[in-house]
């Protein structure tokens, strides 16, 4: 089990206490440990007052309160907060979790359905609504999840909820995630930016002031990191030890500085001031978070959300809202040529919905010290866009009988089309047992199954309108031209070839090193 020799350091029901004035002082976790270890540093259990005050060294394994699951030792009963929980991960994760045994809670105000019926589509797998959701999960999982219709930014209410359920963790998944609608217009950015960067804020401050023990595990992206030009290494977050900054002829350790961001829309840059914000709050307030780079999530699948018709997420292939493997999937149904934007070299990390949830689940499992920011790159594979693509034509065609082509178009972003990319994403792996479950093949099988069932088809068909990409980021709002036409093993894959550092021995900088 990855996390059985953790101690009460990294338990949210450990409430420090002594003779430091913890919460203000702004240091990192290693000056913490040696302040606390020089003045003395006990805890009190929240779950086990009658302990008194101990030493925090009871390891998972040995307190009655963690028990283990297959994701690794996970609290008992634990409490956990889902912000955004009506959408498509947020629901994912609230079955998956109350199933697992924990105590869920969730708000959420419906902007997501609002916002993609204003982009004039829904989601392409029928949804119920929450209450059926919740009817349902009971009926089938046995599960009680508690659920309040609320805006985020309505800080009243939310804190009246946090205080009446006392979060253990809590998943931050209530932001708008879209580029394209953040590239509408002013008011799509701002209201992006105001609901992501000052929604985060404010939950800052509650989770100070109701739960600061909690774990915030907050949904950042790959994309605020861009696509450096240098091919220099992506890290996860923060520079290691070893990595230096060298000016004229004089080198210094950039370790434990966030590393540098280049987000490619109004969207991604609310997400890097996020970062900023959740950075600080753990150095002035000693909160605890995992800021996560998720890649792009693709597919419908887990066990809980196939259980029954009334327990599927979500499903988005509009040009807002849609991911693009999603999109190809929803194109290849519909007889539409396949969209790749400009020259389809892009390179992105991307992840199963399934994968995805089992990362969540091992990170809830193993919460951050008090006072440690940290960062995971959360991804499986690195691929290009066209070689998307060809996957999703090849499938489609051999195990479903479709004719797919593959349109190049005009790209409305502006991103680099051709780029190297050095992903490092290691933590998930060796310090959090994650190894990638779901092939690409097998999840893009289960979209084309679901996708072509006669009433979904049915339903993709009432949106084909809102499928093709409109939004520029030049403000101009028209249809991409198509540049080409092709098909499906015509063209090669040349150019840069992705690197993804997923163990530390994978990618030796400095091979000499061993002698
Ligand atoms: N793309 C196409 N054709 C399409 C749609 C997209 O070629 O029909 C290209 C885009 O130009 C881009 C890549 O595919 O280069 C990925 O686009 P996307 O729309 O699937 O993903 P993106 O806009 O990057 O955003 C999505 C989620 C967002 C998350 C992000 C992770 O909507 O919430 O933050 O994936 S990442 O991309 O790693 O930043």
């Amino acid at each position: 089990m990855h996390n059985k020799d953790k101690t009460c350091w990294n338990c949210p029901a450990a409430l420090l206490k002594g003779n430091v004035e913890f919460r203000a002082c702004g240091q990192s976790v290693s000056d913490i440990r040696t302040k606390i270890s020089e003045e003395g540093l006990l805890i009190e259990c929240a779950r086990r007052p009658e302990l008194g005050m101990f030493e925090p060294s009871i390891t998972y394994d040995q307190c009655p309160e963690w028990r283990e699951t297959e994701y690794g030792y996970l609290l008992k009963d634990m409490r956990i907060m889902i912000l955004g929980i009506d959408g498509y991960l947020g629901w994912t994760l609230a079955l998956k979790l109350a199933k697992l045994g924990c105590k869920v809670s969730g708000i959420d105000n419906y902007l997501r359905r609002e916002a993609v019926a204003e982009k004039g589509s829904k989601s392409v797998v029928p949804i119920a609504d929450m209450e059926t959701r919740l009817k349902t999960a009971k009926e089938v999982h046995g599960v009680d999840i508690n659920f309040k219709e609320m805006d985020l930014l309505n800080r009243d209410e939310l804190s009246r909820f946090l205080e009446e359920t006392k979060p253990e963790a809590v998943i931050h998944y209530g932001e708008i995630p879209s580029a394209p609608y953040s590239m509408v217009d002013a008011e799509h950015a701002i209201k992006t930016q105001h609901n992501n960067t000052l929604g985060t804020l404010g939950v800052l401050f509650l989770i100070k002031e109701h739960c600061p023990e909690a774990s915030l595990i907050k949904l950042g992206t790959m994309g605020e990191y861009g696509t450096p030009l240098t091919g220099r290494p992506i890290f996860e977050g923060l520079f290691p030890a070893d990595a230096v900054i060298s000016w004229q002829g004089q080198e210094w350790s950039m370790g434990g500085e966030l590393t540098p961001r280049d987000p490619a829309s109004f969207y991604h840059v609310s997400k890097v001031q996020d970062t900023f914000n959740v950075y600080e709050a753990c150095k002035y307030w000693w909160l605890r978070s995992y800021d996560i780079m998720q890649g792009v999530i693709f597919g419908v699948h887990t066990a809980e959300v196939s259980a029954h018709e009334d327990l599927r997420t979500r499903l988005d292939v509009d040009e807002w809202f849609g991911t693009v493997i999603n999109r190809f999937v929803s194109q290849a149904v519909l007889g539409i040529p396949l969209t790749v934007y400009g020259s389809g070299e892009q390179i992105r990390g991307y992840l199963a919905l399934e994968d995805a949830m089992e990362c969540m689940a091992r990170l809830i499992a193993s919460p951050p010290e008090p006072g440690q920011y940290d960062v995971v790159n959360q991804l499986s594979q690195l691929y290009k866009v066209k070689e998307l693509a060809e996957i999703v034509a090849k499938i489609g065609s051999q195990n479903h009988g479709l004719t797919v082509q593959i349109q190049r178009v005009e790209n409305p972003r502006v991103e680099a089309d051709e780029h190297p990319f050095l992903v490092v994403s290691k933590k998930l792996r060796e310090d959090h047992g994650y190894d990638p479950k779901t092939p690409l093949e097998v999840e893009i099988d289960r979209m084309f199954s679901l996708l072509l069932e006669p009433e979904i088809r049915e339903r993709l068909e009432s949106i084909r309108e809102a499928v093709f990409p409109q939004t520029w980021w030049n403000g101009n709002h028209k249809t991409s031209m198509t540049l080409e036409v092709y098909e499906p093993g015509t063209i090669e894959i040349e150019g840069y070839q992705p690197t993804l550092v997923t163990k530390s021995e994978t990618y030796d900088t400095d091979p000499g090193d061993d002698t």
